[in-house]
């Protein structure tokens, strides 16, 4: 898969030089390439934005500049990712569905956002265009939000995560429950022990305790995971909700 990301400040994407996205990279899964936005401008201040049409406060990223930018970094099948607080949730689902996108591109805003014409016209063009937000607060740009995205993407990518069933666990999550709490070594450490049931060696019993903290911890966390989850997904031991 390629990833292209365009930003003002592309440094903040270094961080996807490390762990398991720059592994991913280095072994030839996932072509990343980041982008200054400001080498597309044509003015001596490599200027990028100007003042909101109809007044008010803050900047607008100009449409001109990120036109010619995302014209050249488009390749034929691109998805365009505008990462927006005004977007819809992006979900485990969203990156599931993306991580099978031959090319993503985000295009990442700063100030007040993006003239909405941007993604306006390449909607019109015929390309995918999917804007995103990574939860109900606010960042001062896209580019935080598309590390979040991208590295839920890429660890979806095959060949990726060193262990498929660290996926294949997750997809609890697609049964829509949390995770259950996890332990290792030592047995006591500060007085508190490792539940017993997971030294019993008994893969039965370890299963139905798992099953039941994950859904003892949904309903204590995220009452509202509970209210939504499919009767049918439930086994006849899972506990009363
Ligand atoms: Cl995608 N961008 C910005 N600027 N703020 C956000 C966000 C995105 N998602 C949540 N907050």
């Amino acid at each position: 898969m390629r990833i292209d990301v365009v930003s003002i400040f592309p440094a903040y994407l270094a961080a996807l030089d490390l762990s398991l996205v720059g592994k991913a990279r280095t072994a030839g899964l996932l072509d990343l390439r980041v982008h200054d936005l400001r080498d597309w401008t044509t003015d001596r201040h490599r200027t990028v934005d100007d003042t909101p049409a109809g007044g008010g406060a803050g900047m607008v990223m100009r449409p001109d500049v990120w036109g010619t930018a995302l014209d050249d970094v488009l390749t034929e099948g691109a998805t365009l990712v505008v990462p927006t607080p005004s977007g819809p949730s992006f979900t485990q689902r969203t990156a599931e569905e993306w991580a099978t996108r031959p090319q993503l591109v985000f295009a990442c805003g700063r100030y007040e956002g993006i003239d909405a014409r941007v993604a306006e016209h390449y909607r019109s063009a015929g390309v995918r265009v999917e804007e995103a937000s990574i939860g109900d607060y606010v960042l001062n740009g896209g580019e935080v939000a598309a590390l979040v995205m991208i590295e839920a993407v890429a660890r979806l990518l095959p060949g990726v995560l060193g262990n498929p069933e660290s996926v294949v666990e997750e997809s609890h999550s697609v049964a829509g429950l949390l995770e259950y709490p996890v332990y290792t070594k030592p047995p006591t450490w500060r007085d508190l022990e490792v539940p017993p049931v997971l030294m019993s060696g008994h893969h039965g019993k370890v299963a139905r305790w798992r099953r039941d903290q994950a859904i003892e911890r949904t309903a204590a966390r995220r009452p509202d995971m509970v209210a939504a989850l499919d009767v049918d997904s439930l086994d006849k031991k899972d506990r009363a909700l």
